[in-house]
């Protein structure tokens, strides 16, 4: 057994679900990683990916977009497999151009990213001219390239803010995710900034389909059945910033999903966990802290991001498929974007 694959069974030792699935799919796996050495390739995986998926990249491989990106542009390696979705293959290509990037399943998409166009984006433009735009990292290359400036959900407060200061201009533009323009709407208020974003001055709305899901009448029955009190030392209930505006208001914490990994890493008294995000970084996360019990009363799974499998990965590894390809002028304009908020952030 390569030292990884028993890196992999040991991490996995704590969770005996993930443990037994490991052992039905120890060959597939060992496939894999002997692909990877083979070929050099970089395997970048997203938080959001099943536990096995997620284990098959390294420690500095594997978190959110914009950490994934960054590893992805650093790299030397000449092939990526980006285990996420389409959107985070893209921007890792449009940070890579000269390297080759692969995807399991090319039809991995997103719904935040999925009914937005650029000819939407021109739309806010013309009725604000003076306003920069920001684009949340879930939209596609074309999107990205008429923006001003990218952002994540572990910056975007701080994109927005500097957008507002840099154009000198009250009103921002945020694409496309309503939840979270309320959300950040919220925090800019008190520095006067108006935030535009879908849904606020018109029909058009842009939600995750995952994220919306979550209600506040539910992190109350959580409160109560798991013993989450607020202002707890020892238990807290951490929400993503692509939920709904009462369920940030009830959170304990909110954050992206590499801000609520940090919240746990920085509390070590933390004994019990609700994360109102996608269940399977729940499931990463139980790996990595074992003594941390992670409240699985969430069966709330993307869609999108559950397209990427083990049988996929080798699939694509073996064939050299699904490469992701970004029309030269956009990407260019859109990695403007992108390195703007990687200068300030
Ligand atoms: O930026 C990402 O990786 C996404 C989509 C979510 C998050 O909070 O990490
Ligand atoms: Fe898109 Fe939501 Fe899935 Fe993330 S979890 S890829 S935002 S649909």
């Amino acid at each position: 057994m390569s030292a990884q694959l028993e890196q992999i069974e040991q991490t996995l030792q704590s969770q005996p679900d993930q443990h037994l699935e490991f052992l039905a799919k120890k060959d597939i796996i060992a496939r894999i990683l002997e692909l990877r050495e083979e070929k050099n390739v970089l395997i970048l995986g997203h938080n959001y990916m099943e536990p096995l998926v997620y284990q098959l990249s390294g420690e500095k491989e594997r978190g959110d977009s914009l950490a994934l990106s960054r590893y992805a542009a650093q790299s030397d390696k000449p092939i990526i497999l980006f285990d996420g979705v389409m959107f985070m293959a893209e921007t890792a290509k449009i940070l890579s151009p000269d390297k080759k990037v692969l995807i399991a399943d090319a039809t991995a998409g997103c719904s935040l990213a999925e009914p937005f166009k650029a000819k939407d984006v021109l739309e806010y433009r013309r009725r604000f001219p003076h306003a920069p735009v920001v684009t949340y990292v879930n939209s596609y290359a074309d999107i990205k390239a008429e923006s001003d400036y990218c952002c994540t959900s572990a910056n975007g407060l701080d994109v927005v803010l500097h957008a507002s200061k840099t154009f000198n201009s009250n009103q921002v533009i945020f694409f496309p995710d309503s939840l979270m323009g309320a959300n950040l709407q919220h925090d800019v208020e008190k520095q006067g900034i108006d935030l535009i974003y879908p849904g606020k001055y018109d029909e058009n709305f842009g939600r995750c389909e995952v994220h919306e899901q979550f209600k506040v009448e539910h992190l109350r029955d959580i409160r109560l059945q798991y013993d989450i009190p607020k202002h707890s030392e020892e238990a807290a209930i951490l929400v993503h910033w692509e939920c709904r505006p009462e369920v940030i208001a009830e959170a304990d914490y909110y954050g992206s999903t590499s801000q609520m990994a940090k919240y746990i890493a920085d509390h070590p008294h933390l004994k019990r966990v609700f994360l109102a995000t996608e269940c399977e970084m729940a499931a990463n996360l139980a790996s990595e802290y074992p003594h941390v019990e992670f409240v699985r009363s969430c069966n709330l799974f993307c869609q999108h991001m559950r397209k990427i499998t083990l049988e996929k990965i080798l699939y694509s590894l073996e064939h050299e498929v699904y490469e992701v390809n970004v029309d030269e002028e956009i990407a260019e304009r859109a990695r403007k974007a992108i390195d703007r908020m990687l200068e300030i952030w």
